[in-house]
């Protein structure tokens, strides 16, 4: 049996050298990775699910190696988080200097400098030369409860408007956040409260231009809510989890207008949409608004736990001291990943990458649009980058359909991962140092999988 070590191939954008191949030695599940999906079964809660069959033992490039020697290609970045490829050589070399130095001195005890550098490196990308603040958290879902709670704070107000189809996270506020029932919210409320939705711009399905979608959705919020009573809005410029859905032209900056009218601040969840992930640093350049709030996570830190409230920094200074923290929140083993991440997103060709990859896989897919009725859109920035399945005589979403293609993808050595709130989406999000040839033998694999179909 081939292990991972046996064959040592360059990857393009570092990475640990594992061979960049697909590689299938037995079926997927192989005999190794079966054991070990059996005792999860019996030792994990039923709650915590999986998408792919395998017991990871490598990854980097842009592949995931398995305990039974399979090498498959991946195309979901351990949902957009290892951006820059797992296990990154520069990420590696600050983790490792960190952590034999200090492992926590917890930041609200004993502040240190990678957290001040962290916030000074997000205060200098993130979109808007005005003055900029930033607090570290854990977890994306983390982050996006801070923002409301300074939004809150700054404004007064209470009232949080989120969007059809949005996801925030599996926390309380958060899930209350997020619009889809099944799985993140069905028999875990009571949810928080003084929080409403209002309708997004979702161009394949609503055919309203960018400025007709912003006007149903402002005369909602003005009428259900009140301007008075609203402290925020937040929302995804790019949905990930709801289906990679791209606002129309225009709705996205109708709103920031008119969040500042009516002192409502406008937080950006950038959490899946960060860091080079549109082929800009931040999905908000795409459309050309500066937030008042960012959110972000996710690929922040290589794979390290990491998230950010990055802002305005008369509304990030409007909490009280103390009001804000958590014991880990700006660890100092992943704020050592972060600037060695951000380092690599910054002066590593990421942006160009990612728009490299945009062009392979809208080129691909747009090509089996044309082919195959059932795709019903293509759509996307960058490396996140979505198909939609229809049943083409309705027009109905076929979550059946877009559940065999990814199936059949991962038993053949392809990781592709759904989302969309009618479970109709296959979206993709490979590593940026995946190689052309796997990216292209990957979107092979697919599409026999939807002829199969
Ligand atoms: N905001 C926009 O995409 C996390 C969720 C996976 P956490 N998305 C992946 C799952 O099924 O749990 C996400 C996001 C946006 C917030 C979050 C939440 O980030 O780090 O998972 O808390």
């Amino acid at each position: 049996m081939s292990s991972a070590a046996d064959i040592v191939t360059e990857t393009p954008l570092g990475g640990p050298t594992l061979p960049q191949e697909r590689r299938l030695v037995t079926s997927i599940p192989g005999p190794r990775s079966q054991e070990l999906i059996d005792r999860k079964a019996d030792a994990v809660a039923a709650g915590v699910g999986h998408t792919a069959p395998v017991h990871a033992v490598a990854a980097g490039g842009g592949v995931i190696v398995d305990a039974d020697g399979n090498s498959l290609i991946d195309l979901g970045s351990g949902i957009a988080v290892a951006t820059i490829g797992n296990a990154h050589p520069k990420v590696v070399a600050a983790v490792q200097a960190q952590v034999a130095q200090f492992t926590h001195t917890c930041f609200m005890i004993a502040p240190y400098d990678s957290y001040v550098s962290v916030a000074e490196a997000l205060n200098r990308i993130t979109p808007g030369d005005h003055a900029k603040k930033s607090a570290l958290f854990n977890s994306g879902a983390e982050a996006v409860e801070n923002a409301v709670k300074i939004a809150r704070k700054y404004t007064g107000k209470q009232a949080v408007v989120a969007f059809d189809h949005g996801y925030h996270g599996r926390t309380n506020l958060t899930m209350a956040l997020t619009a889809k029932a099944m799985p993140y919210k069905s028999g875990f409320g009571p949810f928080a409260s003084e929080i409403y939705r209002a309708p997004l711009s979702y161009p394949y399905h609503d055919g309203l231009t960018g400025p007709e979608a912003a006007k149903k959705a402002i005369s909602i919020i003005e009428k259900q809510v009140g301007a008075d009573n609203l402290a925020a809005v937040i929302i995804e410029p790019i949905q990930g989890e709801g289906g990679f859905i791209v606002p129309a032209d225009g709705y996205l900056p109708a709103l920031v207008e008119w969040c500042r009218a009516n002192d409502v601040v406008f937080i950006a969840d950038e959490i899946q949409t960060g860091f080079a992930r549109t082929g800009e640093m931040f999905a908000s350049e795409v459309f050309g608004i500066v937030p008042d709030l960012m959110t972000t996570a996710k690929g922040i830190a290589g794979g390290l736990p990491l998230a950010a409230v990055t802002g305005r920094a008369e509304i990030m200074d409007a909490s009280h001291a103390g009001g804000l923290g958590g014991t880990y929140g700006g660890n100092p083993i992943a704020c050592a990943a972060a600037l060695a991440a951000i380092d690599v997103f910054e002066n590593d060709g990421m942006l160009q990458r990612a728009r490299e990859i945009e062009t392979v896989l809208k080129g691909r897919l747009q090509q089996l649009q044309a082919a195959d009725p059932r795709v019903g859109d293509v759509r996307g920035h960058g490396a996140m980058i979505a198909a939609e399945f229809v049943d083409p005589a309705t027009g109905e979403p076929d979550a059946a359909l877009t559940a065999a293609v990814a199936k059949v993808s991962i038993a053949q050595g392809v990781i592709v991962l759904t989302c969309g709130t009618y479970g109709n989406v296959i979206r993709f999000l490979p590593p940026l140092s995946i190689t052309d040839d796997l990216l292209h033998e990957g979107l092979d694999v697919v599409a026999a999988a939807l002829a199969a179909s």
